[in-house]
């Protein structure tokens, strides 16, 4: 167990000594920390100075990682090795973004050749709907592209899609459906002429449930009005490894099908086939300036050493609150509109991969994994739940992510935006002590509830500004501190079972809620109640 290593001893001795510590005297005993503890790479700064740490727990902290095999890990997936060991897959989305001329193996097989031709296939279409040249059945040109596909088949694109909405072709629209509630595709379809919409049907293994689902009523919503079958070759295409499902729902895989390979994990796909909506959406020259900012900081991941490695920094300042201070969850927290659904995408990209209790032996882990990933933009939260991070019983290590320039400069609203981002850092780190709150002339009984402890921990991430290149590498940078942090942790991180599980569970209560006859059910009375209440219920 990793924690029966001597350097996580020694950590946690060295925990002892730094528990009692105030950022405030870590910050007055070192007038060089703010220097010390900040890494730049791929266009972002990453601040992490307000730390409850000092140079010897990075020390420890490093020497950790060296022990846990972190950057032979690392190596192993830029081989394109088979470090997903539950699935004997390769993990190897990193060549989705290799924009360099460097070949890629994986089982002795360079994957670049493929991985560009299905670029340039996107490449032709985004192009072909953007110029308004790919006409529906009636001779329309197509304005709406609906992606249809559920949690990495969606969450990616969905997010990038808003993230970089400063870059869209805004006569067009495109949109995100998802959940099999019925309400994803209605809402989304209502105002739309089926004659210029096109759905996108992602799936990689075509057989998910909500999206087949959603699919098919999207085919009956096209036909409903079209009236004619072969409407469904100009209003269809599929992203998906599985060519035979594809066809067997009506789509010509041949044609209309993007597809992508089992070595790119659903979360991990954005830079693949599923990217294509966000594409469309922002065309392929920027989608590319996408990719360099991954590969960017995928370079800097390869080649920084690990003091200079900003991924690595943020996977060893999460081990250290998680399995030392013994903080559950963490807070991202952009002060940036466009970045809305970064947290969603953040959360399933974390809680998935890390969200495990068995380590690669087989063995239940003796020590906590990965956090409780939340979040919403900023200054939203802060009339909202910043209450508890800076009052509350909880430590809850936060990121702070901003930019220097608006993508919308409209009066001070940036200056306004980003002052509050830095107020908050500094006030979370440094609070407010009994005296400043007394002499600012607050009456004595009030004293209690008007301090402010401080000493809650924060990164502070900064780019220039929000382009194409900025989001990827931001991306790249949190989905390699969960690569490390899952080596650390000595887990599986690209499988998802719990995932699996979810998607056979609902079959067995579908037959039984929805039989003609009264079924036999032998589930926990709970469960029984509520499958009688929803039969007595649901007709009307
Ligand atoms: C991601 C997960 C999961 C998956 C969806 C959709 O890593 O495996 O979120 O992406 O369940 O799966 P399909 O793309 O196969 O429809």
């Amino acid at each position: 167990m990793r924690n029966e290593l001597s350097q996580w001893r020694v950590l946690q001795e060295h925990f002892e000594s730094m528990r009692e510590l105030h950022l405030r005297d870590l910050f007055k005993e070192d007038k060089g920390r703010a220097e010390k503890f900040r890494l730049e790479a791929a266009g972002w700064v990453l601040d992490y100075s307000k730390n409850r740490i000092n140079q010897k727990t990075m020390e420890l902290l490093h020497q950790l990682a060296k022990t846990c095999g972190v950057e032979q890990a690392r190596d192993a997936m830029f081989a394109g090795e088979h470090i997903n060991g539950t699935e004997d897959r390769a993990v190897f989305h990193v060549a989705l973004r290799n924009t360099s001329d460097e070949p890629m193996y994986v089982d002795g097989k360079d994957v670049m050749p493929e991985v560009r031709e299905v670029l340039h296939k996107m490449a032709e279409f985004s192009r072909k709907i953007r110029a308004g040249q790919w006409w529906g059945h009636t001779g329309k040109p197509i304005r709406n592209v609906i992606n249809v596909g559920i949690g990495g088949s969606d969450l990616g694109p969905a997010m990038a899609t808003k993230a970089l909405g400063a870059y869209a072709q805004r006569d067009l629209r495109v949109r995100f459906v998802s959940n099999i509630d019925a309400t994803a595709l209605a809402e989304n379809v209502r105002d739309l002429n089926p004659e210029e919409t096109l759905f996108v049907i992602a799936s990689k293994t075509f057989t998910t449930q909500e999206t087949l689902t959603n699919a098919r009523s999207a085919r009956r919503w096209l036909l409903d009005s079209l009236k004619d079958t072969a409407a469904v070759a100009r209003h269809f295409v599929a992203l998906s490894t599985a060519a035979d499902r594809v066809a067997e729902f009506g789509i010509d895989a041949r044609k209309n099908m993007f597809r992508f390979w089992d070595w790119v994990g659903g979360r991990y796909s954005l830079c693949s086939a599923i990217g294509l909506g966000l594409m469309v959406s922002i065309g392929p020259e920027r989608f590319f300036e996408m990719l360099d900012g991954f590969h960017a900081m995928d370079e800097h991941f390869r080649k920084a050493p690990m003091e200079k490695n900003i991924p690595m920094t943020m996977a060893l300042l999460g081990i250290w609150y998680i399995n030392f201070f013994g903080a559950e969850t963490h807070a991202v927290l952009p002060y940036e509109q466009y970045l809305q659904r970064l947290p969603a995408y953040l959360q399933q990209a974390d809680m998935e991969s890390n969200g495990k209790s068995i380590n690669k032996s087989g063995k239940r882990v003796t020590y906590s994994t990965g956090p409780v990933i939340w979040g919403e933009p900023g200054t939203n939260g802060q009339h909202a739940f910043y209450q508890l991070i800076h009052q509350g019983t909880r430590l809850i290590p936060a990121d702070f992510i901003g930019f220097a320039r608006s993508q919308n400069p409209l009066g001070d609203h940036h200056d306004k935006l980003m002052a509050n981002l830095m107020a908050q850092t500094e006030a979370l780190a440094f609070g407010k002590t009994q005296e400043e709150v007394l002499a600012e002339g607050v009456d004595s009984k009030d004293v209690p509830f008007r301090t402010f402890e401080g000493n809650r921990p924060t990164n502070t991430l900064v780019s220039k500004e929000l382009t194409p290149f900025s989001l990827g590498a931001l991306i790249a940078a949190y989905e390699h501190k969960i690569f490390c942090q899952g080596v650390i942790w000595d887990i599986y991180s690209f499988d998802q079972w719990g995932v699996q599980l979810g998607k056979v569970l609902a079959g067995k209560v579908l037959e039984e809620i929805s039989s003609e006859s009264e079924p036999e059910l032998s589930h926990d009375p709970s469960s029984n109640w509520l499958i009688k209440w929803y039969r007595e219920n649901r007709k009307t």
